[in-house]
């Protein structure tokens, strides 16, 4: 594994045969659009809570309001917040390489509001909330823009129209499985690719975590841009000390300009 500085036109080269690619992404895609990490240096608000002890059902069942306060509060900073310019990088090189499948551990919607087709959400998504006791989806309710952006405010979810059930956040919290669908199709995605770009994981959370060396085993390039290294950054061939809305429009001019 190389960590260069500049390795535009090193990851280019290694993505200019490759026609099926997946781009794998973490928290720190969604950085530059201003949604905080989870394990990154924690800043004011996001300082108060640990994601970690909260993104849980036990959380949930001890504290409902205050665990839905803090889904709503990221929630609305995701709905107020902007796609960056490595989000269009993405949607341009699906442009460039049909078949581009996105596989993502975020819970937000800036690579879908890019304009990204192919989005797996590995464990779910802000935006798909339902009600704890049966199920039933619960249509979310667009924040008024105006919805203060404070974590602690404890807000009491909603009841199921259905069944009269507190409703919880669409995500996958620690603890449980994550959607067989959307891992199956991970799985079966990083199977067959031709090339990895993995950016902005840490690469702690398993199980998709291990999804890289799906493509590492068959000897496929894993490229990887993250300003820090990780737990992917051992079996990347190249490791680029960059960050997303940086890293990713330089590669994909290059790219666009080599076809
Ligand atoms: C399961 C939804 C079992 C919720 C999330 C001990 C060892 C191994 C595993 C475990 C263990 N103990 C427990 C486990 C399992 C656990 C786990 O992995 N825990 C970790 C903490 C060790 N996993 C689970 O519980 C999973 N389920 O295992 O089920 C099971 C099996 C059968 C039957 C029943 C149960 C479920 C995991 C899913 C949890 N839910 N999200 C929510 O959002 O509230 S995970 C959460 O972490 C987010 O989705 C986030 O995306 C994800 C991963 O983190 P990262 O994306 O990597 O983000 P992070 O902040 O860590 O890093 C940011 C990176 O970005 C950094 O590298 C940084 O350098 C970089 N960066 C910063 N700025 C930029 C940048 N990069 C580019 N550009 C920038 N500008
Ligand atoms: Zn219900």
């Amino acid at each position: 594994m190389s960590v260069l500085d500049a390795p535009s036109a090193t990851i280019a080269a290694l993505l200019a045969d490759a026609a099926k690619i997946v781009v794998m992404t973490g928290a720190g895609m969604s950085a530059e659009s201003g949604i905080p990490t989870f394990r990154g240096t924690r800043s004011g608000l996001w300082a108060r809570f640990d994601p970690e002890q909260l993104a849980t059902a036990g959380a949930f069942r001890k504290d409902e309001a205050l665990v839905w306060g803090w889904y709503r509060w990221r929630t609305a900073m995701v709905e107020q917040a902007q796609p960056h310019a490595g989000h269009a990088a993405i949607v341009e090189l699906a442009a460039l390489r049909a078949g581009l499948v996105v596989v993502t551990q975020n819970v937000d919607d800036l690579h879908e509001r890019a304009g990204s087709g192919d989005v797996v959400h590995l464990h779910g998504s802000l935006f798909a909330p339902r009600c704890i006791a049966c199920g039933m989806p619960h249509p979310h309710e667009r924040l008024p823009a105006s919805t203060a952006l404070d974590p602690a405010i404890r807000v009491v979810p909603p009841r199921c129209t259905h069944c009269g059930g507190s409703i919880r956040p669409g995500v996958v919290w620690f603890g449980e499985s994550l959607p067989a669908p959307a891992w199956q199709r991970a799985e079966q995605v990083l199977q067959e690719c031709e090339a990895l770009l993995v950016v902005g994981t840490s690469g702690v959370v398993q199980p998709a975590a291990s999804l890289p060396s799906l493509a590492k085993r068959r000897g496929k390039p894993v490229i990887e841009i993250n300003p820090e290294a990780g737990g992917i950054t051992p079996m990347a061939d190249v490791s680029w000390r960059t960050t997303a809305a940086d890293g990713l429009p330089q590669v994909v001019k290059l790219l666009s300009e080599t076809r």
